[in-house]
């Protein structure tokens, strides 16, 4: 049995949930696509972060005193973790909104490396900030839960949380893909990358499946893993990256960043800018998509990421949508002085057959850092 995402939200909305928002998360793939192609414009919002999705929340109770649902990923609780605490808490604002969380790295259940101990804390960590939480999963009395969360909700006024476990919601493929920026494939583009780019280049990449593609990219070149793959954290590879060049002002860094990712903190632009790392390719892999945990769209097409870039104070831009524009964009910008952005328009898809990194995580940062020190 599992919870079918239409009936889910009928539910919410029977109970006045009248908003929602959050970051797209693999395991909510399916309800993140019903409550896309099910909500009027204005009621469904993707967040740029999940401590957003929250504060977006709390504004719409603001203005209307209904409840919104926040759906994240368990990873996604770090960034919500500051406006639940100091905004929507119950000593503070004492503002009421569903949780749901999708439950990555459950104990007991095998998952990546980055999923494992934020799985095994999740729950004590909504204990600890004092969050009411039921868990779900396919069989579960979904209606008999929701009745006990929105009784505490409104005893309380403020959050809680559902934890919903891997599979509990029945599929959905969403009717509503975001259009295609270009023909020009995420690992193609990455794959040029590693031919344009000199032997000592230190590469940071973002978090989902551009880490995945390009550790497989270097084995089907037969060289050593030496790139620094973000496998949590999304949204801070361009800091960590950051982090890197301002250390090795000799060295070109390539950040392969996503639009997800780039937007998520896209404050990190203007502090990158401000520092002036003497080579810093910031690549932009924009395919308007989350596509690694579903394909739910990001605001990033309708972004001017030439004027944002120049209005931050990058020291160059340079876009491309084929490969052969890919090679004489690198060209005009991978030489500059200063941080440079160069945006790759993208269409989504992967091979059915990606891998996952098959060296540890330690190894990986070793590796890395071996590579920095020559
Ligand atoms: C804080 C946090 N929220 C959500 C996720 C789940 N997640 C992993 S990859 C990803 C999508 C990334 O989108 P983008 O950067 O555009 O790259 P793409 O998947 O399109 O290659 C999401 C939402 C996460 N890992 N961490």
């Amino acid at each position: 049995m599992m919870i079918d995402p239409g009936h889910f939200l009928d539910s919410l909305r029977r109970r006045g949930v009248d908003f929602f928002t959050g970051v797209p998360d693999s395991l909510l793939a399916s309800f993140c696509a019903y409550v896309d192609d099910h909500c009027a414009d204005g009621q469904h919002v993707i967040a740029a972060n999940e401590g957003n999705a929250v504060a977006m929340a709390l504004g719409h109770h603001l203005a209307t005193g209904s409840t919104a649902a926040v759906y994240m990923q368990n990873s996604g609780l770090g960034n919500a973790v500051n406006p639940l605490t100091s905004l929507a808490d119950g000593e503070v604002y004492r503002v009421p909104m569903l949780l749901i969380v999708g439950w990555r790295g459950e104990p007991g259940i095998k998952d990546e490396p980055q999923h494992r101990k934020q799985g095994r804390i999740t729950r004590p960590q909504l204990d600890v900030l004092e969050i009411p939480h039921w868990v779900v999963q396919g069989d579960s009395d979904i209606e008999a839960i929701l009745d006990e969360a929105f009784r505490a909700m409104a005893n309380t006024g403020a959050p809680v949380a559902l934890v919903v476990r891997k599979d509990a919601f029945g599929d959905y493929q969403g009717q509503r893909k975001s259009a295609p920026l270009s023909a020009l494939l995420r690992e193609d583009a990455l794959r040029r990358i590693l031919e344009l780019a000199a032997p000592d280049d230190l590469i940071v990449s973002t978090t989902g499946k551009t880490s995945r593609e390009l550790f497989d990219l270097r084995v089907a070149r037969g060289e050593a893993q030496q790139d620094f793959l973000t496998v949590g954290g999304m949204g801070h590879t361009a800091s960590i990256a950051l982090g890197v060049a301002m250390r090795q002002a000799g060295r070109r860094v390539i950040c392969l960043d996503g639009d997800g990712s780039l937007l998520m903190h896209m404050g990190a632009m203007a502090v990158i800018a401000q520092q002036k790392p003497a080579r810093f390719v910031h690549v932009l892999l924009n395919n308007g998509a989350h596509e690694s945990v579903g394909g739910q769209a990001t605001a990033a097409p309708r972004v001017d990421f030439g004027k944002l870039s120049d209005a931050v104070g990058y020291a160059g831009y340079a876009c491309a949508d084929t490969l052969d524009s890919l090679s004489t964009a690198w060209a005009q910008v991978a030489e500059a002085n200063g941080p440079v952005l160069l945006e790759l328009k993208l269409r989504c898809g992967s091979r059915k057959d990606l891998g996952r990194p098959t060296t540890s995580t330690w190894d990986n940062k070793q590796a890395f850092m071996e590579a920095a020190g020559d």
